[in-house]
C-alpha cells in the first residue's frame, strides 16, 4: 500500500493526461510556499477509472496516486460525484457560467448568444452575461442592448479591454469563491478579458483577421485559471454554434422571461408550445419570441427524426416533404449533447478530448 491519495482538482486535459492542482502543499512535508506553490501534477488516468464509465472532465475533484514529485507526475485514481456539469465547453463542478458576446467585430447575434445562454441554463447555475468591445459603440447603443439583455433576465455588463470599461466590477464578482466558466463565440474577447483582470496569466490573443472580423481559436483547450484564492475562471476556445437541448421542456426552462411569464399565468394545456396557441400564458409579442420559436422547430425537428430513426427509418430525415440522408450537422451535433448527458448521469463513456474545438463550426481561418 502506498501513501494516501491526495486529492486536486482538474485544471486542463492534455491528450490522455490531465493537470491536477493539488489541494495541499506540493510536496510531503512543504507548506506550499516553495517555487512549485501548491503543486500541479501531470496525472494519467488509470484504466479502471476509464472502466467506470466516466471522463475526466476540467473542474472535476479528483484523487491523485503514484505521485512522482520529481518528474511532477501522478495517476488520477478516483472521481467525486459532480454538482454541475457545462456541457460545452466541458466544465464539471462550476458555480457560474458568464457568457460573453461582442457589441461589434463580430456583431452581436442575439440567435448565437440564445444558444449559448441556454447551454449556460442547463447547468442550472445562475448564468450572467458580458457584452464585450464596448469601445466599439456609441454609449447610447451599449447602454440599449445591457436593457435589452436584461429584458431577458439576464445580468448584464458592458466591458472594454481597451478602455477598461466593467474590469472593476467583473474582477470583483469573478473573485468570488467557486467556478466561473466564461464561454462565448471565438474572437469576442474572453482571453484578452482575462488578460485584463489578471494580467500574470498571459493568455493567448488573436489577431482579428479576415473578411469575418472574427478571432482565430488561439486558445484551443478548456483551462481553469486562479483568479483569486479559492476563485477559479474557465477560458475556452471558440466555437460558434452551441447544441440545444434535446426536448421542448428543456428548452423553455432555459427562457427566463418565458418562465417569469408562465409564473404569473399558467398555460392551459402542459405540452403547450408557447406560440400563440390557445390557452398559452406566455403570449406573444415578447423580445425572444421569434428566436424561441426558431430554436423549437429545430429541437422538434431532431427529436423527430430520432424518433424516425428507431423506427427503422436509419439513415434517412424527413426534410419538408422529402427525405434526406441523415448527415445534417444539426443531428450529430444533438447525438454528441445526448452522450453528454449520458456523461453527466455518469453512463457511457467518451471517447476523445470533450474540450478539443469541432472541426465543423471551428473558424475558417484556421481550416
Ligand atoms: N476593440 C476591442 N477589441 C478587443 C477587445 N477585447 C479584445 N479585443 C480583440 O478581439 C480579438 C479576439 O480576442 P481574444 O481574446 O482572442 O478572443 P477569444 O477568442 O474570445 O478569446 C483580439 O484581436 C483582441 O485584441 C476590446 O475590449 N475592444
Ligand atoms: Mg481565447
Ligand atoms: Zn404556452
Amino acid at each position: 500500500m502506498g501513501p494516501e491519495p491526495l486529492p486536486g482538482r482538474v485544471v486542463a486535459l492534455q491528450a490522455n493526461y490531465c493537470l491536477v492542482s493539488l489541494d495541499g502543499p506540493a510536496e510531503p512535508g512543504s507548506d506550499g510556499s516553495g517555487p512549485g506553490g501548491y503543486g500541479r501534477l501531470l496525472c494519467t488516468r488509470r484504466t479502471r477509472l476509464d472502466k467506470s464509465g466516466l471522463q475526466v472532465c476540467v473542474g472535476d475533484r479528483v484523487l491523485v496516486a503514484a505521485v512522482d514529485w520529481r518528474a511532477r507526475r501522478g495517476a488520477v485514481v478516483g472521481l467525486e460525484p459532480r454538482h454541475s456539469l457545462l456541457q460545452r465547453p466541458a466544465v464539471a463542478n462550476v458555480n457560474r457560467v458568464v457568457v460573453m458576446a461582442a457589441l461589434a467585430e463580430p456583431a452581436l447575434d442575439p440567435l448565437q448568444l440564445t444558444r449559448f445562454l441556454i447551454t449556460a441554463e442547463t447547468t442550472g447555475q445562475p448564468v450572467q452575461v458580458v457584452l464585450s468591445k464596448a469601445d466599439l459603440l456609441p454609449a447610447a447603443q451599449v447602454l440599449a442592448w445591457c436593457r435589452r439583455l436584461e429584458g431577458w433576465g439576464y445580468a448584464t455588463a458592458a466591458v472594454s479591454t481597451r478602455s477598461g470599461k466593467g474590469l472593476e466590477a467583473l474582477r470583483r464578482q469573478l473573485a468570488a469563491p467557486g467556478i466561473a466558466a466564461l464561454c462565448g463565440p471565438s474572437g469576442v474577447g474572453k482571453s484578452s478579458l482575462l488578460n485584463a483582470l489578471a494580467p500574470a496569466l498571459e493568455l493567448r490573443v488573436a489577431a482579428v483577421s479576415g473578411r469575418l472580423r472574427r478571432g482565430r481559436h488561439t486558445t484551443r483547450h478548456v483551462e481553469l485559471f486562479p483568479m483569486a484564492p479559492g476563485a477559479l475562471v474557465a477560458d475556452s476556445p471558440g466555437f460558434n454554434t452551441p447544441a440545444l437541448p434535446a426536448d421542448p421542456q428543456t428548452l423553455a426552462a432555459a427562457f427566463p422571461e418565458l418562465l417569469a411569464r408562465l409564473r404569473v399565468s399558467p398555460c392551459r394545456f402542459a405540452d403547450c408550445r408557447h406560440q400563440g396557441d390557445p390557452g398559452c400564458g406566455v403570449g406573444v409579442g415578447w423580445d425572444r419570441q421569434g428566436i424561441y420559436g426558431r430554436c423549437l422547430e429545430e429541437v422538434e425537428a431532431a427529436a423527430a427524426a430520432r424518433c424516425r430513426g428507431r423506427q427503422g427509418d436509419r439513415g434517412l430525415r424527413q426534410r419538408g416533404d422529402r427525405l434526406e440522408p441523415l448527415l445534417d450537422p444539426q443531428l450529430r451535433r444533438s447525438s454528441r449533447s445526448t452522450r453528454r448527458q449520458g456523461l453527466e448521469q455518469g453512463l457511457p463513456a467518451l471517447d476523445g478530448d470533450l474540450s478539443s474545438p469541432d472541426p465543423e463550426d471551428s473558424d475558417p481561418d484556421l481550416r
